[in-house]
């Protein structure tokens, strides 16, 4: 096995205490996205868009990474240089259980972003749009995360990766947004073996090779096994 390329989303965290965007009782259904997740919503509420940020951060840090992130860390342990692991969430449960080089396509909780010079910078626990750049001093501090309409980070990196790739593998995402629905496609026409591993059948499931239905900390070690 010379490639194995791993993407994550919220249902990898969702035992760890994270919540998920689309399940019942998801984020989505406590938020507008169109409020918390474009530009234009920060542009209309800076204020509301920090708060929720602000709050996910702290909720982030308090968890910890569960049985599916430790598993993943142990397959790269275990075959060093094959497993790329590209997340779209932003908490650091991956890098906690000890996995290297994560790609993060939505960006982090952990950075700041710079709305008017595009400087990233760390973040305090607590960010408001207020606090001044480092770089060139402008108070337009956001959350260094993707929003619709935005492109993601690394698209480049992830297509060399997803055109070599032997393995992919889809943890805990319902595959409902671009461009990482699109990920079993490109994985499938470079002909890598395609692998589902979720609670439930998502948007994808009929266009993966191998499915594992189930909850995350017990389908991920089995098959990591
Ligand atoms: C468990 C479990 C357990 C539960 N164990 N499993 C092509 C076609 C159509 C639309 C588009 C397109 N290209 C672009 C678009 C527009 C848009 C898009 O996709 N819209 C769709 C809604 C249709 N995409 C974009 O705008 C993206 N940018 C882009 O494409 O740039 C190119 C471009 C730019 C400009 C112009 C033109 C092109 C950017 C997308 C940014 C997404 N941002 C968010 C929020 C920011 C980060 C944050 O706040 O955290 O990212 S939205 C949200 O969804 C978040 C997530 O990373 C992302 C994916 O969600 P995920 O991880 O799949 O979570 P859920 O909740 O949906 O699913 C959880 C799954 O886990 C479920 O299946 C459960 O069953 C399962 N589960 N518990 C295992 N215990």
């Amino acid at each position: 096995m010379r490639k194995i390329v791993i993407l994550t989303g919220a249902g990898i965290s969702a035992e760890s205490g994270l919540g998920t965007f689309r399940d019942a009782g998801g984020i989505w259904s406590q938020y507008d996205l169109a409020e918390v997740a474009t530009p234009e919503g920060f542009a209309r509420n800076p204020v509301l868009v920090h708060d929720f940020y602000n709050a996910r951060r702290a909720n982030a840090r308090a968890a910890s990474p569960n049985a599916a992130h430790l598993a993943l860390a142990r397959l790269q342990r275990e075959w060093p240089g094959t497993v790329v692991v590209i997340t779209q969430n932003i908490d650091d449960l991956h890098e906690r259980a000890g996995q290297s080089r994560v790609i993060h396509m939505h960006g982090e909780l952990a950075g700041a972003l710079c709305a008017e010079c595009g400087a990233h910078w760390e973040a305090p626990l607590v960010m408001h749009a207020e606090d001044p750049c480092p770089e060139c001093g402008t108070a337009a501090t956001r959350p260094d995360v993707v929003w619709f309409g935005e492109m993601p980070y690394d698209m480049d990196l992830i297509e060399q990766h997803l055109s070599s790739a032997d393995l992919f593998a889809s943890v805990g995402t319902s595959g409902q947004v671009f461009p990482a629905a699109g990920f079993v496609m490109q994985a499938n026409a470079a002909g890598a073996e395609t692998v589902e591993l979720n609670l439930e059948p998502s948007e994808l499931s009929g266009m993966f090779d191998a499915r594992h239905e189930g909850p995350a900390t017990q389908v991920v070690p089995e098959w990591v096994a």
